[in-house]
């Protein structure tokens, strides 16, 4: 994109069009934006706007600490390595006091929580890759030190703080780093394979009913590897399934290894009150505001219905009365999601559903009733618990794209219809448009404020936004840049930051956007018009607001004629201006104050 066409794009919605890079000195004097938003300790979770970051991807303040483990401390020595800035698969040197450091960036982009990868100890090399993205916990106890100690992350969850930012933390209780093995799988040492897995068949898992018929897997844990774990009871085999490898169906799902991680016997008494008391401990010592919980599908229920309100309840007696959680459970289906925020007791999760019902809307063209189905089944979600807040399609938290399915931007690019530059920018400034609008809570993916794009899921969605040495990222043609992944990203000037800081104030100044109760006004079997109401009833404290929302899917302006409402309303804000008040610009939206 040339800069004059990102100029016009910029003063369409109605922002200014800086000619010149931010210099350090101004870049200092960035707006602190959550200072102006109520304390955090009293903010609602359907207040924030969050930023999901790697930090091990986002920028290095520390490099004395690239290689993790010092070369003496022999307790840590397999969380010592792994660093290799070329390779996807490896750690690239960010830290929390990289992040620290980039605090004034979020806060001026109107981010006031943000959500990290996990940051617990984790074996460094595994099959071949390394631990950069948290998820292979070895303890659970303390700070991998490849991103820094305890302490650094107390000061950065003080530096936030002090900034009205709230901290939440990626929590794992479905399984550890991948320390246990079969015999019958990894021979007698568990150093090897045994099996032929070249056709990806890893240790097949072994079912309920095979174990009552007597077959089972011999587990093992590798000389000097006995006691790698903490707290100590995780080094224990009997907290474990031993099933082997999950195939993702039926209780395979459940008491199945992910990819050869152990997975913890989730239906014993000891693992919960052992996980329970791990994240206690957590809270404790770091006072986060809350938690994303990880593999949630992949746990019993019944776990969760004695986590969730344990954990909730006790971060109460420390102060944090707000404290949320929201978990992913990876599906498209509100029947099953729900399941989670009702039986289970988890206050929310992640809407999958909303993500994909979006990336019909956007990507593929679908007329926009596809959202209006989406959200005709919202009702699923409500109900009133006894020991944590009720819940309801409101607290829901929306995304376009993660670091597991990709980027929205990623999936503009592979799709059939092949999309000009222009028109990726326009569907994934839509996308975001969206994500922050409709009811539900939004979490930015880092890197998609500075266009990046990616090969696809998983590894090839974890860009760097310090400069990076991965050949495959730095290949991207970045949407609304002339940088790509080899420069610095941290562009205050880029259109998707600016117009993500304009959604975010949006979202801040409107309280229906936040707390709104939404109804679908129109919706069509083809691209077009979508439009939803955001309403908040009056109350002794405040008097009320109801506001319009209109999302134009179609790559042509829209008569808003359809919407009878409207015809009382007040313009509050558009995206792209147009000479005729009763029509909405291609790939646009527009807010309208009822009355
Ligand atoms: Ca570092
Ligand atoms: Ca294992
Ligand atoms: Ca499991
Ligand atoms: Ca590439």
């Amino acid at each position: 994109m040339n800069f004059i066409s990102k100029c016009s794009v910029l003063a369409a919605i109605g922002l200014a069009c800086v000619t010149s890079p931010l210099s350090q000195a101004s870049e200092a004097k960035l707006t602190a934006k959550a200072a102006t938003l109520a304390p955090y300790q009293q903010r609602d979770f359907q207040d924030e706007v969050f930023y999901f970051v790697l930090p091990d991807r986002f920028y290095n303040g520390d490099t004395s600490n690239d290689l993790g483990a010092a070369a003496n401390d022999k307790k840590r020595a397999v969380s010592r390595g792994g660093f290799d800035k070329s390779h996807k698969g490896m750690y690239h040197g960010g830290d929390l006091a990289g992040l620290t450091d980039k605090l004034a960036y979020l806060d001026n982009m109107g981010v006031s929580a943000i959500w990290l990868t996990p940051v617990l100890r984790n074996r460094a090399m595994q099959a071949g890759t390394s631990g950069y993205h948290g998820y292979w916990i070895l303890d659970f106890t303390e700070i991998d030190p490849h991103l820094g100690s305890n302490a650094e992350l107390k000061n950065f969850i003080d530096q936030a703080h002090k900034r009205n930012i709230k901290v939440f933390f990626d929590i794992i209780t479905n399984h550890t780093a991948d320390v246990i093995k079969y015999k019958e799988c990894h021979g007698e040492d568990g150093l090897g394979w045994i099996v032929d897995v070249s056709e990806g068949n890893d240790c097949p898992f072994i079912s309920m009913a095979q174990l009552a018929q007597g077959k089972h897997y011999s587990p093992l844990i590798p000389k000097g590897d006995e006691a790698l774990k903490s707290p100590a009871w995780l080094n224990d085999m009997d907290v474990y399934h031993n099933q082997g490898d999950s195939f993702w169906r039926g209780e395979s799902a459940v008491r199945g290894d992910f990819a050869g991680l152990d997975d913890l016997y989730t239906q014993k008494a000891s693992v919960v009150n052992g996980m329970v008391d791990i994240y206690k401990d957590i809270i404790d010592e770091f006072k986060p505001d809350g938690f994303r919980i990880d593999t949630v599908k992949h746990v019993n229920i019944e776990f969760w219905q004695q986590f969730s309100p344990a954990l909730i309840t006790h971060a109460k007696t420390q102060g944090i009365d707000n404290f949320f959680m929201f978990g992913e459970v990876y599906s498209f289906e509100p029947e099953l999601l729900s399941r989670f925020t009702t039986e289970a007791k988890i206050p929310s999760v992640l809407d999958f559903a909303f993500q994909g019902a979006m990336t019909k809307a956007l990507v593929e063209q679908q007329g926009t009733d596809v959202l209006a189905q989406l959200f005709a089944k919202d009702h699923f979600y409500q109900t009133e618990h006894k020991f944590i807040r009720n819940t309801n399609a409101n607290q829901l938290v929306n995304f376009t794209g993660n670091h597991d399915m990709g980027r929205f931007a990623y999936a503009l690019k592979q799709s059939p219809h092949h999309y000009s530059e222009e028109a990726q920018i326009q569907r994934n400034l839509l996308a975001h448009a969206m994500m922050f609008f409709s009811r539900g809570v939004p979490v930015i993916y880092y890197g998609d404020e500075q266009g990046f794009v990616g090969d696809g899921g998983d590894q090839a969605s974890r860009q760097d936004m310090m400069p990076s040495f991965v050949a495959s990222y730095n290949d991207d043609d970045l949407l609304a840049t002339s940088k790509s992944t080899a420069d610095d990203n941290f562009d205050t000037n880029h259109l998707f930051y600016q117009s993500f800081a304009k959604f975010a104030q949006l979202y801040q100044q409107y309280p229906a956007l936040r707390f709104g109760e939404q109804t679908v006004v129109y919706s069509q079997d083809k691209a077009g018009v979508f439009a939803i109401s955001r309403q908040m009833k009056a109350t002794s404290e405040s008097k009320g607001q109801n506001l319009l929302i209109v999302f134009n899917t179609a790559i042509n302006a829209q008569q808003l004629n359809v919407l009878t409402a409207k015809a009382e309303g007040t313009l509050l804000y558009r995206s792209v201006n147009t000479d005729n008040a009763d029509e909405i610009a291609p790939l646009s939206f527009a807010i309208y104050q009822l009355k």
